[in-house]
């Protein structure tokens, strides 16, 4: 297991025999005394005959569908409103189907979608940001998986796997990956690096994942999702856990013994709850649309406000379409200051000029830049919208927005120029050494002067 702290170490490793324990100690012995499968993917696999195996019993299943079966049978306990509530682990699982997983896990999906429902979103990265804030508004309690096709739909997710491995945030990705048995090779979709025949796109994962695991043979599951599902509850552990799916691996059948899906409930020692919701760890751009949407899965009762600048708008959108769909009311407020204005205003406190920040500061042909609307946007999306002039307008616009039946943007022009006069902590960024301008030069001596003053 990778513990990327070393101090948690022990800790971790005392945290893994817990749950090891107390869910599969029958299943780490029958692991052991049974003897794995030589071809998991073509051949029917015959087990020796075992006194364990003969006391709990086996279910014949795909690996997508044993997957499936266990990630749905597990519970966790909540403080609901009449106290300690026993709910499912997992709130769901979105999916945007593709090559690699539509026929694998898709049709585990479906065998099961009364106990795990399936969500479809639009984009990878978004529905994972709604997963990692859906985990975030549930106290980390309660979690999400998502499951992509191999190739793009699987590297779509990786700044979203990134953002829950800053965040610390649980959340199960499934990325379908090419096949073991290298039959076709290259597949489609493959990332095609003849000169290792191990690599994939998946690979991508490992340095954002918390747990990371290929399931190569069908009963590889046994050890590695009860290790990824420790990953995602412990607190000292938490981040993404993913496990890669080869697409003949999903579909190949094996006796899983039935006490695999004797899951235990799972108990969280959270964080308690707050309500804001802001995602800076990462700081990454197009998360709060999505995220608004995963807070809104995770408490429905609640009214979401999602404040959002243009360009994050313009960079992450579609799931305003999600949360048409779902019925999952958005309220939307987008500040529309026509383009990077604070990072605009970095640039010029680093001494540079106005450059490819703003819109007006950009290479322009054409027509130029145009003017977006984006209250026509997100109508066109499925929501309500509309555009404001003021602030009185935006208040009433507001009271339009409590009292509508789904998801309603507002847009409001704002002044790039201005900021709030909160904050006012140095920040190191480095300014160039040499620059013909006279104010870059400046502001390099104005760094370092700032950089004389830290402590450390
Ligand atoms: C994915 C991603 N790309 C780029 C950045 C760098 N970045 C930080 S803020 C910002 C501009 C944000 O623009 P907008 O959403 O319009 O907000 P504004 O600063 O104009 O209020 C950029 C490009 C980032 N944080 N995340
Ligand atoms: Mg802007």
């Amino acid at each position: 297991m990778h513990v990327s702290i070393p101090n948690f170490s022990e800790n971790a490793r005392s945290a893994e025999r817990n749950f090891l324990l107390k869910s599969s100690r029958a299943l780490a012995r029958w692991v052991l005394l049974t003897s794995k499968p030589k071809s998991p993917m073509n051949e029917r696999i015959t087990l020796p005959e075992n006194p364990i195996i003969a006391k709990c019993g086996t279910v014949r299943l795909t690996t997508a569908q044993a997957l499936v079966r266990y990630l749905s049978g597990l519970r966790t306990r909540v403080e609901g409103p009449q106290g300690d509530e026993i709910v499912p682990l997992f709130g769901g699982v979105f999916a945007i189907f593709g090559h690699g997983n539509v026929a694998g896990i898709g049709e585990a999906l479906y065998q099961y979608r009364d106990r795990l429902p399936t969500y479809r979103a639009h984009n990878e990265q978004a529905m994972a940001h709604a997963a990692i804030a859906y985990s975030k508004a549930q106290f980390g309690r309660r979690i999400m998986a998502c499951t992509t096709s191999i190739g793009p739909g699987a590297t779509n997710l990786i700044t979203a796997a990134a953002l829950a491995h800053v965040n610390r945030l649980p959340v199960l990705f499934l990325p379908g990956d090419i096949f073991v048995s290298r039959d076709p090779d290259p597949v489609l979709q493959q990332v095609e690096n003849f000169s290792d025949g191990t690599v994939s796109a998946n690979d991508c994962f490992r340095p954002v994942s918390r747990y990371f695991d290929r399931i190569l043979q069908p009963s590889q599951l046994l050890t590695s999702l009860p290790r990824a599902v420790l990953t995602l509850t412990d607190p000292v552990l938490c981040g993404p856990a993913t496990l890669a799916l080869p697409q003949d691996v999903q579909a190949a059948a094996f006796d899983y013994p039935a006490e695999f899906f004797e899951s235990p409930v799972v108990e969280f020692r959270a964080a308690p709850p707050t309500d804001g919701h802001m995602e800076y760890g990462y700081s990454c751009m197009g998360y709060e649309i999505a995220g608004g949407l995963g807070v809104k899965m995770a408490r429905p009762e609640c009214e979401i406000i999602v404040m959002l600048g243009d360009g994050s708008y313009l960079m992450l959108n579609n799931e305003i379409a999600t949360s048409v769909m779902l019925d999952k009311k958005l309220i939307i407020v987008l500040l529309d200051n026509r383009g990077s204005g604070c990072i605009n205003r970095l640039q010029q406190s680093c001494g540079g000029n106005p450059f490819n920040n703003m819109l007006k500061d950009c290479l322009q042909f054409g027509t130029g830049a145009p003017d977006i609307d984006f209250a026509a946007n997100a109508a066109s999306l499925g929501a309500l919208s509309e555009k404001v002039a003021n602030i009185a307008e935006l208040e009433a616009a507001l009271r339009r927005a409590r009292s509508a039946n789904r998801t309603y943007l507002i847009c409001i022009d704002t002044d790039d120029t201005r900021t709030t006069e909160e904050g006012g902590w140095w920040w190191e960024v480095a300014v160039p050494e040499e620059s013909p301008c006279e104010t870059v030069r400046q502001a390099r001596a104005d760094y370092l002067r700032g950089k004389e003053n830290q402590t450390h």
